[in-house]
């Protein structure tokens, strides 16, 4: 370590948010209704003695009492006045910190499309009115002038209500109001008591990078180069690297910012806004699926968890059978290999937090197939579960500190804060051929941040010999289709490995947010119908805003106790390899993303399965509380008898199992999380099965490439990134071979 860096952890810099939008997106009487819909899911509780019943919701004193304790007990060792701080997290409703309507606000205003925004605002203008409210609540009075306790009991029964749509709404509504209140609320922070910095983090030294600044100015600003790469992700960092280190003149552009590492772990309320697509609230059409995808610097290699796994081989012989031979080729194997040696992926040295050491032991107790998931940190041990706001002590060897820097000492160029709008074309003999591209770069505020207004914003042109496309499965169509492409296949074709979750409660304190995020993976499901579809289980990041909001909503009292057990509590995936597909679209109003998807029934069953094989790996590894997030299910909570040797056997264990399988993941209420994207632009051996040819190229154009994980031929069944960078680095060498066979004519 450099001797000028501070051994101890420092509070990471401040990441203030860009101003919101002057023009509000709601008016006065929305915001009353919506402010009065989440201040039912998070109340205010008080002892009956002191509640004023209108703006509260009652407790008897001595449910209420209760309650202190129990939440005083858990938070005892981390707050010398306990019982204030529970009292004070009872008591407060989710709107009445001002950051929590902010924080909609910029939901509303920044991330949701013009029609879903058009939805919403119709549905609380009818709960206004009184014969809306009838058809909808049941009640005359609109909801927004019922006391608490009726819009609890109101959202309650749309939770069992006949109609989906009404069930599809509770959900909406609860998952918006918990996702803003988690990052918002400072009473919850000091319940769960998880320290701002990973335990033991020791501050790292990033790259120094250079952007280009263009002056301010009329009419384009023209830059030339060999080679345009859009998008600093996994594809384009390694894209990058190989062209500029074959002596290439390459320049990179983002769309995003970067932030240098004292910057990181962010604060959760502003990491999700900075580094994600969408803030991740990026929903698909039904609402059924969410979208989570990085838009940094460093793309998704900034936010991921550092699962490094090679694409497996019956992936590859699938792939293979599709006329694309490449994928059983040694050729492959060498990418992977080549970007795996880069980052010193290795699983030597991984330390298993609680969370992960359960599901490898559990997996033992029940003879299943499990492992250690490699890591892409350099080597090194790497005990940390923030990495989803950025990593802190650059241990984690993501683009960022590993394949842009080499381009960086190779002279390539970067710039951040441009959003390519087109690429540019030439014609030649029938053939489109790119010669550039066309985007907008915004420049930081005066203080070199992003909260304020830019100082310059200017139409540039970049002039190159070479595009290359690495955008990301959700945004890579779309440049595409903005360009005046015309396939039919663009956006199609569209695997998302889609997710939910299982949790559970131990007696000991797990502190889920510590050690490293993903270091274990039960295998044993992964091919469930023998064409390799099926689910693979693994542990999740449990910082509390990609948490919490899965627990189940069935009461405010309910929640908000269930949520400060958060220290005890362990949290997995049962992630699908999909058969079904969706398909990525620009919204016609605005020309944002959208896309459709919905888990097929296919699918779901396999979902379904992973889930009650990880509340299995619970029981026998002595959860006292095992919960899924099927809307409705109750929890399963262990019987206080000795235990009788039947394991998972016993009669209550198997009775509420048969129950989720009846139960099933109902819909439309039953929610998804994705974040890995693929397949979007596919590879194909046809030029009318996908949209790019064997060596990445797009079908039917001259110099212009695609490499990035849209271009999977279908879904990969491991973390993808690696398969990416593997894939992305066949395509960039081929780029390379293409450039110097040019010269030599
Ligand atoms: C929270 C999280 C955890 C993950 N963990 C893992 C893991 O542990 N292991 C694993 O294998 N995978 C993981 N993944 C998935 C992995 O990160 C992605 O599959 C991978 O990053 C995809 O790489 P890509 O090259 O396709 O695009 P990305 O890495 O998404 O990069 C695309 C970049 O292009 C930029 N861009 C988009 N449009 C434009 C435009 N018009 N102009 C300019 N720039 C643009 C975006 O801002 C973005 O930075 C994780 C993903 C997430 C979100
Ligand atoms: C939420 O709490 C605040 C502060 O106590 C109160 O003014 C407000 O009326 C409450 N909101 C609702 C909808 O009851
Ligand atoms: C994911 O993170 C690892 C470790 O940070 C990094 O090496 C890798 O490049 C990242 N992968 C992608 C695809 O971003
Ligand atoms: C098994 C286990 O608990 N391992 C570690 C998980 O993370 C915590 C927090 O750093 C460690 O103290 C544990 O040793």
């Amino acid at each position: 370590m450099s001797p000028e860096l501070p051994t101890e952890p420092v509070s990471p810099k401040a990441t203030p948010l860009p101003p919101l939008p002057s023009e509000d997106p709601l008016t006065p009487a929305q915001w009353k209704t919506i402010l009065a819909i989440a201040d039912a899911v998070i109340p205010a509780l008080k002892p009956t003695s002191t509640s004023k019943a209108v703006t509260d919701i009652a407790v008897p004193d001595a449910v209420y009492s209760t309650a202190i304790t129990k939440l005083g007990v858990l938070s005892l060792e981390a707050d010398d006045d306990a019982d204030n701080a529970a009292k004070e997290y009872l008591e407060s409703n989710a709107s009445q910190d001002p950051a929590f309507r902010a924080e909609l606000q910029r939901v509303f205003a920044m991330y949701m499309p013009d029609s879903q925004k058009k939805e919403l605002r119709m549905l609380l203008n009818v709960l206004n009115t009184r014969a809306g409210s009838l058809a909808l609540t049941g009640y005359m009075t609109p909801i927004s002038e019922q006391p608490a306790h009726i819009r609890e009991s109101i959202l309650q029964g749309w939770g069992t209500a006949r109609l989906g749509p009404l069930r599809q709404l509770r959900r909406s509504l609860t998952i918006l109001t918990k996702q803003a209140w988690i990052k918002t609320s400072p009473s919850l922070r000091r319940m769960i008591a998880i320290p701002r910095l990973p335990v033991g983090m020791k501050p790292g030294k990033g790259h120094d990078y250079e952007f280009i600044q263009i002056p301010p100015g009329d009419g384009p600003e023209v830059i030339e180069t060999d080679v345009v790469i859009v998008g600093s992700g996994c594809g384009g960092g390694v894209s990058a690297k190989n062209l500029a280190e074959a002596g290439y003149r390459v320049l990179i552009v983002e769309k995003s910012y970067h932030w240098t590492p004292d910057h990181f772990p962010m604060a959760e309320a502003d990491g999700w806004h900075h580094l994600f697509m969408s803030g991740s609230f990026l929903t698909s059409d039904d609402s059924s699926v969410t979208i989570v995808a990085g838009q940094a610097w460093g793309g998704g290699g900034t936010v991921n968890w550092s699962a490094s796994l090679q694409t497996q081989g019956y992936v590859r012989r699938e792939w293979a059978s599709r006329g694309l031979p490449f994928f059983t080729s040694a050729t492959f194997q060498e990418s992977l290999d080549r970007v795996c040696g880069r980052m010193g992926v290795s699983a030597e040295h991984i330390k298993h937090n609680r969370s992960n050491e359960i599901l490898l032991e559990g997996a033992r107790k029940l003879g299943w197939s499990a492992k250690p998931v490699p890591q892409n940190t350099g080597g090194r041990q790497h005990f940390c579960g923030y990495c989803n706001f950025g990593c802190g002590s650059c241990e984690k060897q993501g683009p960022v500190v590993s394949f842009l820097p080499d381009a960086a000492r190779a002279s390539a160029k970067f710039m951040e804060g441009f959003q390519a709008e087109k690429i540019l074309f030439s014609t030649k003999e029938g053939k489109q051929v790119a010669t550039g591209v066309l985007g907008t770069w915004t420049s930081r505020d005066e203080r070199g941040g992003v909260s304020g207004s830019p100082t310059t914003r200017r139409k540039v042109i970049i002039k190159a010999k070479r595009v290359i496309v690495s955008a990301g499965t959700m945004q890579s169509p779309l440049l595409l289709l903005r360009s005046g492409l015309k396939n039919p296949q663009i956006g199609r074709n569209l695997y998302i490995h889609p997710v939910a979750v299982l949790g559970a409660i131990h007696k000991e304190e797990i502190r889920p947010w510590e050690g490293g995020i993903l270091t274990s993976v039960v295998n044993e499901f992964e091919n469930m119908d023998n064409k390799g579809h099926g689910v693979k289980l693994e542990a999740t990041t449990m910082v509390p805003s990609a948490w919490l909001m899965w627990l189940d909503w069935k009461g405010g009292l309910q929640y908000k106790l269930d949520a400060a057990r958060m220290k005890h509590m362990v949290g997995y995936i049962s992630l699908a390899r999909d058969r079904g597909s969706g398909r990525v679209y620009a919204d016609p109003v605005d020309g944002r993303v959208r896309f459709q998807y919905q888990v097929s029934k296919f699918d779901k069953q396999h979902i379904l399965e992973g889930l009650i094989s990880l509340a299995k790996i619970q029981y026998v590894a002595g959860a006292q509380e095992i919960f899924t997030v099927i809307p409705g299910m109750r929890p399963f909570i262990r019987d206080a008898a000795p235990e009788t040797g039947a394991g998972i056997n016993d009669l209550a264990f198997q009775t509420w199992i048969e129950e989720i399988r009846t139960k099933g993941l109902p819909t439309p209420e039953s929610v998804f999380v994705s974040a890995h994207q693929m397949g979007s632009c596919r590879m194909s051996a046809l030029e009318k099965d996908g949209v790019v040819d064997p060596t990445g190229k797009v079908w039917g154009t001259e110099g212009l490439f695609v490499a990035d994980a849209s271009v999977f031929p279908s879904a990969s069944g491991v973390n993808p990134m690696v398969t990416n960078m593997g894939i992305s680095d066949w395509v960039s060498r081929g780029v390379a071979r293409g450039l110097e066979d040019k010269a030599r004519l």
